[in-house]
């Protein structure tokens, strides 16, 4: 048995027994202060903890049922067996079930604009696990769920609740106590707007660009402290509600994640210059009393967040962003 397959074992039922349908949602979110690099490949375990706002009804829906033969469709396309995308997703469903399972139908839908060139591995993730713990009706709570689901992604453990959610990193060698959960904010006007730079497929995934930029980057031995301590910050910031030291914060934790990539050798730069170009406007605009405040994730696209009376401001400033309520829910 690997060690992940014990992980799951130790939570699951045995036998597992058959299958019924379900018919799950969860949201993609943004992560304020960063996941970037890893103590342990094989468990998936962070070096640092991270928070996210998650983003209402954008999300993934995915259902699962048992079916005479395995199929797997996203957005309404069958998804190869081969597909390095649909082998993560079937490997997953094997950790989950064991081998000797009964074949499933998987369709999942993605409630994200293309556009927005968000990427879905969060969502897509949580909402796998949710499927499997409803299909198999084996009833784990939302924490073990999200334990569970970091073997996928590490990002889907912060998707299983709405609103702020921190990912503890956790002290277990097993990383039983690395998932994550909702964090309770005074922030309900927070308002995100995604401004696309490059909506293309990503240069390098974000799994690749982490493990690059642990192995080589001179600049990342100081990261997992100051992410680690931004976390705590910015979690203090949610709390008491304070905007603008959320904000600033969120924008130099994202700025010191991309400077480890830039420093990595070969250089790692997600970052192109219609994204400075954003920046730059966004920061002019802030001495100009704009209140909002920018995020970069392993792409060239911006995030902002703003209180809600900033919106008005923003969509003038960045007439083609897309702009988001978090706290709508589907
Ligand atoms: C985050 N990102 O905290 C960071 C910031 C991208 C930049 O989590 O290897 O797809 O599957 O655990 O979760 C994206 O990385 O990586 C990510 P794996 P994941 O949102």
């Amino acid at each position: 048995m690997t060690t992940a397959e014990r992980v799951f074992s130790n939570v699951l039922p045995h036998p597992l027994g058959s299958p019924n349908s379900s018919n799950v949602y969860a949201p993609s979110n943004i992560a304020l202060s960063k996941y970037w690099g890893k103590r342990d490949a094989a468990l998936n375990l962070p070096l640092n903890s991270s928070l996210s706002i998650s983003l209402g009804k954008w999300g993934t829906k995915t259902e699962i049922a048992p079916a005479d033969q395995d199929s797997l469709t996203f957005n309404d396309h069958v998804l190869d067996a081969t597909d390095p995308a649909a082998k993560k997703v079937w490997r997953f469903v094997d950790l989950f079930t064991g081998p000797d399972r009964t074949p499933l139908r998987i369709a999942t839908q993605n409630s994200i604009p293309t556009a927005a060139g968000l990427a879905s591995s969060a969502s897509g993730f949580a909402a796998l696990t949710l499927a499997l713990d409803k299909a198999f009706d084996t009833q784990l709570s939302k924490e073990t769920l999200s334990m569970l689901a970091r073997f996928g992604s590490g990002s889907a453990t912060r998707s299983f609740w709405h609103g702020f959610v921190k990912w503890n990193k956790g002290h277990m060698a097993d990383g039983r106590d690395s998932h994550a959960h909702l964090v309770k904010g005074k922030m309900n006007d927070l308002r995100i707007a995604i401004v696309a730079v490059d909506t293309g497929p990503k240069s390098q995934s974000s799994r690749d660009g982490m493990n690059h930029t642990v192995a080589t980057s001179p600049l990342f031995g100081t990261w997992p402290e100051q992410a680690e301590a931004d976390c705590t910050a910015i979690e203090r910031a949610v709390k008491e509600g304070e905007f603008d030291t959320l904000g600033r914060l969120a924008e130099a934790n994202a700025l010191a994640m991309h400077a480890t990539m830039m420093a990595a050798r070969p250089a790692l730069t997600y970052l192109q210059p219609g994204s400075w170009q954003v920046l730059e406007t966004l920061r002019d605009a802030r001495n100009e009393g704009l209140a909002a405040y920018a995020t970069m994730d392993a792409g060239a696209n911006v995030k902002l967040i703003f209180p809600d009376h900033a919106t008005q401001d923003v969509r003038q400033l960045f007439p083609e962003a897309q702009v988001i309520n978090p706290f709508e829910s589907v």
